[in-house]
């Protein structure tokens, strides 16, 4: 796979969110000077028509999609519609303008979590589709699959050099904070930080604190994003992590940590715990030369810094 052109056209599907914002960065910090991005605000890719004009009138080279409905374990568990049906029509509506568009490069971008539930651990690429979905979040697996079996139809079909990777859980600017629909690391980090704004004497986290999960700063992936659209060009989709993880409970106490709790910690066990471990097999990227680089005490420094300054809007 020949490096792409630096002044070659490539559209940023979801430019808006933690993700694609992270991509267009590295983009332009890889010197490419045409980067043009497209937020949920300017085109709704759930639109098939839209999404082919808008697309069509960009006639990019390249696009990476970063475009999806996400959510952390309690928005996929309770609006299962909209995560399967949003992602399948984002995702479906985005290859097809793609394509219309003559689109050389296409990276899609999977999730660990849509890997089976008690995949052997580390998740290696092959283990897709062998064993049941951890029920929290399966419709948005589902689509997810979906699309991964889109870029490889497009792939067979037509013979076009698209590719999807697999990002472990991510974090980092631009994340959301909102404490029923994110992810856990941002929602312990405004936890924590309101916690000690208020001199709360606890702070509750969600399940046991025992299953294991694996971090990646958005700013390594979005470097891997522009690796992978350089040399990679193969149907298996490529895992994209540090290859390390930690327990919730020790994520807990870093985040607490980083922004000086010093009270109690308690778990609400009502909540679901979801997959107990999902940690990826990096040997395949690692082998193209790709390693990430900010430790998690870093990034969870850098993203409060970043919360700080852009999410607390001068309240304590
Ligand atoms: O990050 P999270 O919501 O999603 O939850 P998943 C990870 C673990 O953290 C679960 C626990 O065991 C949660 O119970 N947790 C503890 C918390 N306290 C909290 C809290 O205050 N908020 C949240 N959100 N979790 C997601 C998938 O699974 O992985 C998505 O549902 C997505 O589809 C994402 O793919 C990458 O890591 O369990």
């Amino acid at each position: 796979m020949g490096e792409l052109d630096r002044s070659a056209r490539i559209l940023v599907a979801g430019s808006g969110g933690l993700v694609g914002s992270a991509v267009v960065r590295a983009l332009r910090g890889a010197g490419f000077t045409d980067v043009v991005g497209a937020r949920s605000a300017q085109v709704d890719l759930r639109d098939a028509s839209a999404a082919r004009e808008f697309v069509a009138g960009v006639d990019p080279v390249a696009v990476v999609d970063a475009a999806a409905r996400v959510g952390g374990i309690a928005a996929n568990a309770a609006r299962p519609v909209e995560f399967l049906h949003d992602n399948l029509r984002i995702q479906a509506n985005l290859l097809d303008a793609a394509a219309g568009a003559g689109a050389g490069r296409f990276l899609f971008l999977g999730s660990s979590c849509i890997y089976p539930k008690f995949a052997e651990q580390p998740i290696r690429e092959d283990s897709l589709l062998t064993g049941p979905l951890e029920a929290t979040n399966d419709a948005y697996a589902v689509a997810k699959i979906a699309g991964i079996m889109g870029v490889q139809s497009y792939r067979r079909e037509y013979g076009l050099p698209w590719v999807s990777a697999m990002p472990t859980n991510l974090y980092g600017p631009g994340d959301n904070f909102d404490l029923e629909s994110s992810h856990v690391l941002p929602a312990l980090m405004r936890k924590f930080h309101e916690a000690t704004v208020r001199g709360d004497a606890r702070v509750t986290v969600w399940g046991t604190g025992t299953p294991r999960r694996e971090f990646l700063h958005v700013d390594d992936l979005a470097a891997a994003c522009v690796h992978l659209l350089d040399v990679y060009d193969d149907p298996s989709p490529i895992n994209v992590g540090t290859g390390e993880d930690v327990t919730i409970a020790e994520l807990a106490a870093l985040v607490a940590r980083t922004v000086g709790f010093t009270g109690e910690i308690v778990y609400d066990t009502s909540r679901p715990d979801g997959t107990p471990r999902k940690v990826l097999d990096v040997s395949r990227i690692t082998a193209t030369g790709w390693k990430p680089r900010i430790g998690l005490a870093e990034g969870l420094a850098s993203t409060y810094r970043w919360y700080l300054d852009n999410y607390v809007s001068g309240e304590g």
